[in-house]
């Protein structure tokens, strides 16, 4: 662990920034580690003016697949016990409603976007990484190869080799970072891992949701429109550390952890297992500015512990496991 002097140690920008694209040749700098989960804060421009986007590393927006989706059936969403069930089901305007409606809000944002991407065939995935290459501020690309809430949404990471060729299609439609988003719903997630890391996925962020079920026993029907639905927040978090620890000892690319955060205690426990950077999502839900307090305690606690940079901690778990 590097540690510098105090005098050193002003609260900066520099020792939270984090490039989560090494082996890119642009790689992807971001000023601080805490992004927004794709699904969780739209397209960006519905929290503007209330949470201070200068201080989050990078939006991740809501899922684009390749034609306009309306989502599933209500109701969508349903309180469990320390967390929620989602089943919403991929609405958007598909990629030209998106860059029609929202491209030139994304070039002004005070912070980069990421898109996150879904689609069924490598040819489609291909097609609409191919959109999002030429866009200001647009700075990477998520494949979510782990939506739990359509039919063989989940199929892309569930086995090595569909993985693999989802991430090989994005990489051959756009020449942007790819992070690729994979599933906690899977029995061994490290050769998964490996596989999209060799297909050439820039990064890895998990966990997706973990798929879930409410039966509402006065009327003995599922409570979902869609009967199952995605499990989130503080619920899955401790799945959530336990994937990324397995991951982040898998892949030599940058591990994003996600998965119940809420705090800066939270965001802490995904570094040491190994994440170079989080994302904040259903947490946003209850506290809008839950990522840029992350942002806030994250600086302090490397000012007050003295490191250089919140590189040091990443992984350091696994050396005192
Ligand atoms: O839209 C959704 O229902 C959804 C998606 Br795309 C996802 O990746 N994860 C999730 O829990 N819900």
């Amino acid at each position: 662990m590097t540690r510098v002097s105090p005098e050193s140690t002003a609260p900066s920008a520099p020792a939270l920034s984090v490039d989560l694209a090494p082996s890119h040749p642009g790689g992807l700098e971001l000023r601080f580690p805490v992004l927004t989960a794709s699904g969780t804060f739209g397209f960006g421009d519905e929290y503007q003016g209330v949470v201070d986007l200068s201080r989050l590393g990078a939006i991740v927006t809501k899922t684009v697949t390749p034609e306009p989706r309306d989502g599933n059936p209500t109701p969508r969403t349903v309180e469990t016990p320390a967390g929620m069930l989602n089943s919403i089901g991929l609405p958007n305007p598909g990629p030209d409603g998106v860059i029609r409606e929202k491209s030139a809000m994304w070039a002004d944002l005070p912070c980069p976007v990421i898109v996150s991407l879904a689609a069924h065939r490598p040819d489609t995935w291909s097609t609409l990484a191919s959109h999002f290459d030429d866009l200001a501020n647009v700075v990477a690309l998520e494949a979510n190869l782990s939506c739990p809430n359509v039919a063989g949404g989940l199929d892309f990471s569930t086995d090595p080799e569909s993985a693999a060729a989802t991430v090989a299609a994005v990489r051959a439609g756009s020449g942007l970072p790819l992070i690729a988003k994979l599933s906690p719903n899977v029995t061994n997630l490290a050769p998964i891992a490996k596989s999209v890391e060799t297909a050439g996925a820039h990064a890895i962020s998990l966990i997706n949701t973990i798929v879930g079920m409410v039966i509402e026993v006065e009327s003995r029907r599922p409570f979902l429109g869609a009967v199952t639905g995605g499990l989130s927040g503080p619920a899955v978090r401790p799945v959530a550390v336990r994937a990324v620890y397995e991951v982040a000892r898998t892949v030599h690319v940058p591990v994003i952890g996600i998965g119940g955060i809420a705090t800066l205690d939270d965001a802490l426990q995904f570094v040491l297992a190994g994440a170079s950077a989080v994302q904040v999502g259903t947490a946003t839900f209850r506290n809008p500015l839950a990522a840029q307090q992350i942002t806030d305690g994250l600086e302090s606690y490397v000012r007050d512990h003295n490191l250089a940079s919140i590189g040091d901690l990443v992984g350091a778990a696994h050396s005192n496991s």
